[in-house]
């Protein structure tokens, strides 16, 4: 039988069948990720084959169907492997919030980083618009337009207000959309605010600034009834950026990937080589100082695979 992971709990799978019946899985055996070390074998997402265990309610998964893509990020404790955040995803919407807590720059580029290496499209969804003032307001203004230039949709919503709710819910309809972001963004408030019936739970306490709360500790997948998938996801605080060669870095930045054939040699890092097209793009203000730094950050961290 053929499922698919909806929910992953460390040993356990939930896998769904086709006909909408969701069987709790092991799994028998190794499943490898081609070039990867990663923590977790499986992912929600993925596409499994599976057996009924003789006389149980439960099942054993064998086998893991090729993925489609995935969103990786680099593992906190074993910095060679990966963690599989989730696998064959239509989008991506990273929920970023500029107030309590505010998502940096630098984090925004390495998620947009990881789904354009896996051409997964990805917006930014900014939460919590009901907080913001005015400065606040102007903030989102200067994310926006460094964003929507480069391609990124961003769209403002409040969980709490219901604010642009519906917008999102088109966006959603008959695709598989994970939702990622820092611990505290509202992801789950937002598919709470999306899926009434669900009643995630959602951290209660008002003061975010304790940085090690993590409510939603597992990743799940919820059906809409619109057709199509959400993930929520637990907050992630760093993104470190894995299986990128550093040479192919700039092709995930699209500005920089429209810009490449005009530097003067054809293996320009972009960093100090004379007639580099990016380097006078961003001199010029055409490509963001924030975005290159990102690029440069992520280039000469340990955040790629030399
Ligand atoms: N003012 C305001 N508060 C919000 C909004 N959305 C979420 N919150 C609050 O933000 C806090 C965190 O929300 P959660 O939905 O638990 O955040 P999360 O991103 O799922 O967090 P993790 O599960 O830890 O990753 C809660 O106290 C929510 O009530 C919003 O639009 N406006
Ligand atoms: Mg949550
Ligand atoms: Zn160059």
């Amino acid at each position: 039988m053929q499922g698919l992971i909806t929910k992953s709990t460390g040993s356990w799978y939930q896998v769904q069948t086709p006909a909408g019946k969701r069987i709790d899985c092991r799994i028998k055996g190794k499943f490898r990720t081609k070039g990867i070390t990663t923590t977790n074998p499986l992912a929600v997402g993925d596409i499994v084959d599976f057996e009924m265990e003789p006389d149980q309610e439960t099942g054993v998964i064998t086998n893991l169907q090729q993925r489609k893509n995935y969103i990786i990020r680099k593992s906190i404790n074993l910095s060679k492997q990966g963690q599989i955040i989730a696998a064959n995803l239509d989008q991506a919407m990273l929920v970023v919030t500029l107030a309590s807590p505010r998502t940096s720059l630098g984090f925004i580029d390495r998620f947009l980083v990881t789904a354009e290496a896996y051409s997964i499209p990805a917006m930014l969804i900014y939460n919590k618009v009901d907080l913001f003032s005015d400065e606040g307001l102007e903030i989102l203004a200067d994310y926006k337009a460094v964003y929507e230039k480069i391609g990124y949709p961003c769209y403002e919503v409040s969980a709490l207000e219901g604010t642009n709710i519906e917008k999102v819910q088109e966006l959603l309809k008959g695709k598989v959309t994970l939702f990622s972001g820092h611990s505290g963004v509202g992801k789950s408030s937002l598919i709470n605010a999306l899926l009434p019936d669900l009643d995630l739970r959602t951290h209660q306490v008002s003061d975010w600034s304790d940085k090690g709360m993590h409510t939603t500790t597992f990743a799940e997948m919820f059906e809409l009834p619109q057709g199509g998938f959400i993930i929520d996801t637990p907050g992630i605080r760093e993104l470190g950026v894995i299986d990128i060669e550093k040479q192919e870095l700039s092709h995930f930045f699209p500005e920089m990937r429209q810009r490449m054939n005009q530097c003067r040699f054809n293996n320009c890092r972009h960093i100090n080589e004379p007639g580099c097209a990016v380097l006078e793009a961003v001199e010029e203000g055409e490509i963001e100082l924030s975005r290159y730094e990102s690029y440069l950050s992520i280039y000469n961290g340990n955040d790629t695979r030399s």
